[in-house]
């Protein structure tokens, strides 16, 4: 088995022991790290989505799946990272209301932190109103990301966007937003400014919207 396969597995699988051995044995091996997430990881995580929605796998294996992917990332972590942290300016970031998925939006958060932005994170089951707080708390920040993976809080998605405009922000702050059930019909319904697909192209649109 590749590498690459052996990562996977060990995501799918939940080998929270194997897996930083196995991510720093491909990096040593010359692996892109790009790869490692995009082909390992994220790809054994859609796995273990598609095996959940058939009942092969059930919210504990989900679990230390997750806690395995977040390990992997951390030793890839400083192989992604390459801008100087916040000459892009501020971006706060958070999963919304009713919402514990944090993978995604910390991959995010990592390109966006890569792309030379300093990240102000939220976490997860965030409010509304934490976002207009913590706009107050930033009031050079120009850009918020919100996360939604589950179709039931995409309604989040709307109300954050909803809060941040009523606070006053709709001229001075743009709002992205992503996440696995999110489209861009979707975004320009609730009149977010931008969605992206993935954390690359999040970090690239990040970019794009304060040039
Ligand atoms: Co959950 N879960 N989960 N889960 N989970 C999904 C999302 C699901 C699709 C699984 C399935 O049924 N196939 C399904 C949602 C179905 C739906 O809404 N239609 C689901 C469900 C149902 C649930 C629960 C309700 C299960 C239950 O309790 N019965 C429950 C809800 C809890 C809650 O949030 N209130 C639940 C719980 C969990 C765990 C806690 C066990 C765990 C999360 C652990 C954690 O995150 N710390 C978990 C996991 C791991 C998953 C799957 C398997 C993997 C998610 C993931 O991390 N993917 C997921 C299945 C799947 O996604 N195929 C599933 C990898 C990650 C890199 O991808 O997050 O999509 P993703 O992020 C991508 C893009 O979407 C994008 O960039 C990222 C990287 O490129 N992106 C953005 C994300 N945010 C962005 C923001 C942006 C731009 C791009 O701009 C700001």
């Amino acid at each position: 088995m590749s590498k690459i396969g052996e990562i996977a597995a060990a995501v799918e699988n939940g080998k929270v022991k194997l897996i930083e051995e196995l991510v720093q044995e491909a990096l040593d091996e010359g692996v892109d790290p790009n790869d490692i997430l995009e082909n390992g990881m994220i790809a054994a995580m859609a796995i273990i989505g598609e095996k959940f929605q058939v009942n092969e796998v059930f919210v504990p294996e989900m679990l230390v799946s997750a806690k395995t992917m977040k390990k992997g990332v951390e030793v890839l972590r400083p192989n992604l990272k390459s801008g100087s942290l916040g000459k892009m300016g501020k971006f706060i970031i958070g999963t919304v209301a009713g919402d514990l998925h944090d993978i995604g939006k910390n991959l995010v958060a990592l390109m966006i932190e890569s792309a030379g932005f300093e990240v102000i994170d939220l976490g997860v089951d965030v409010p509304p109103e934490k976002f207009v707080e913590a706009l107050g708390e930033h009031p050079d920040c120009k850009l918020v990301g919100a996360s939604s993976l589950l179709t039931t809080t995409m309604v989040s998605l709307k109300n954050t966007v909803d809060a941040i405009h009523a606070a006053g922000y709709k001229d001075k702050v743009k709002v992205m937003i992503g996440g696995a059930p999110v489209t861009q019909e979707y975004a320009d319904e609730i009149g977010a400014d931008a969605y992206t697909p993935d954390a690359g192209s999040a970090a690239t649109k990040a970019i794009e919207l304060v040039s």
